[in-house]
């Protein structure tokens, strides 16, 4: 005799897991020490961050084999994805081959030259493991995204540095190498034309993605989303592109979607009411076959560089609503965020969301957005409203 129908269908995705990437190989990119009184100044884009992101992971026990390789992978626990470099015809997608030798070249410099390169950019520093750390990040990206695209693993995450989403076609800034996210992008839809063809790319870094941006400016069939601090090109890069009037061009209009908070100390209350008001809408109207996330953790409470509140039940329910769309298929690949604690604990919560554990509760608190992020909400509402019928005012 049967028992009781279930109470809910199965979900399609019940028995997937979440992979996860972490490959310690590319903690080797340190900053060479460039000034003997430097001692307690440490650079904030430092090796331990994407340790103490997976040590906090693997201590909760989400992780297959941390303690014995052999061990049987739980139920509970992530799909171990192994990191390998990225191609250079892969890194090629999104920039110029004279890039890649650049950096390749630094395999092979002396101290001396690296500081001289470092210098005549923009926040930035090399070291002769930059290029094995870089292409690590790169082919890190593009394989949680695969096994994402091809269904492998329900949803994953990357832990990777070098970031990416300061880098340009032809050169690297902010902290950045190469733009793994969109060189992932481009790969799964180059490797998958059928099962991804449009992707959301959602940035929840402090910083504006310009690189990003400028990758797919005019470009259809990827919508970049980023939501960042903007002080009238006063807040890193400084570039007056990334306002809200920067909508993309050509095909591509209406395909690039900034939020810039005029000021700092935006936190959940902000972030939730921007994405209802304005990510959640356009993301589910454009339809993504894949979402990938440019989780950067610095607007963070306790960032030092970002200034802001979001806490990890925050980042928590960004990353649930998210899920949603593209039937959950998304990868989560990490950009910057300076506390060690705040990181770790932000990339904990995603990791359990991705994992289907429900997020904690917001503070019961939830104060009203604050009107500064009400006006930039409302005027990218109004710039937007062209595009997406999402965003049509209502008569
Ligand atoms: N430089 C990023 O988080 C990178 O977006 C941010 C780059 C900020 C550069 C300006 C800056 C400092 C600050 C303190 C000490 C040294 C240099 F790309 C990402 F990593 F994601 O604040
Ligand atoms: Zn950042």
């Amino acid at each position: 005799h049967a028992g009781p129908p279930p109470r809910f269908p199965p979900l399609p995705y019940s028995s997937k897991k979440t992979g996860l990437v972490y490959d310690s190989r590319m903690r080797l990119h340190v900053e060479p020490v460039t000034m003997a009184i430097r001692e307690n100044d440490i650079h904030p884009e430092d090796p331990r961050r994407i340790h103490e992101i997976f040590q906090e992971i693997q201590q909760a026990g989400l992780v297959q084999g941390a303690e014995d390789p052999d061990e049987e992978s739980k139920d509970e626990q992530c799909w171990r994805i192994h990191a390998r470099p990225a191609s250079k015809a892969e890194i090629c997608l999104v920039h110029n081959p004279s890039h890649y030798e650049f950096i390749k070249s630094l395999q092979d410099m002396l101290e001396s030259d690296l500081i001289e390169h470092a210098n005549q950019l923009d926040s930035i520093y090399f070291h002769n493991s930059t290029f094995e750390c870089a292409t690590l990040a790169a082919g890190g990206a593009i394989e949680a995204c695969r096994a994402v695209v091809r269904g492998d693993v329900r949803n994953s995450i990357a832990i990777i540095r070098p970031p990416g989403h300061h880098a340009e076609s032809d050169q690297p800034s902010g902290f950045c190498i190469f733009n793994n996210v969109p060189i992932a992008a481009k790969v799964c839809q180059n490797d998958f034309p059928e099962k991804c063809r449009k992707v959301l790319i959602l940035d929840w870094d402090v910083h504006h993605g310009n690189g990003i941006q400028h990758a797919f400016y005019d470009d259809p069939n990827v919508l970049y989303i980023s939501l960042h601090v903007f002080k009238n090109g006063t807040f890193y890069p400084n570039m007056p592109d990334a306002n809200y009037n920067f909508c993309g061009e050509g095909a591509g209009i209406g395909k690039n979607v900034n939020i810039p908070w005029a000021d700092h100390g935006m936190g959940d209350a902000e972030y939730i009411y921007a994405f209802q008001e304005v990510v959640m809408p356009i993301a589910t109207e454009f339809d993504p076959d894949l979402v990938i996330i440019s989780a950067g953790f610095d607007a963070a409470e306790g960032d030092m560089l970002g200034g802001c509140h979001v806490s990890p039940a925050c980042y928590a329910h960004m990353t649930h609503m998210l899920m949603r769309i593209a039937g959950g298929k998304i990868a989560v690949c990490l950009e910057g965020g300076y506390n060690l604690r705040s990181i770790a604990r932000s990339a904990l919560a995603v990791t359990r969301t991705l994992m289907l554990q429900p997020p904690d509760r917001l503070a019961e608190d939830l104060e009203a957005p604050n009107e500064l992020a009400v006006e930039t909400i409302r005027q990218v509402k109004r710039v937007h409203s062209k595009y997406w019928k999402s965003l049509y005012p209502k008569h």
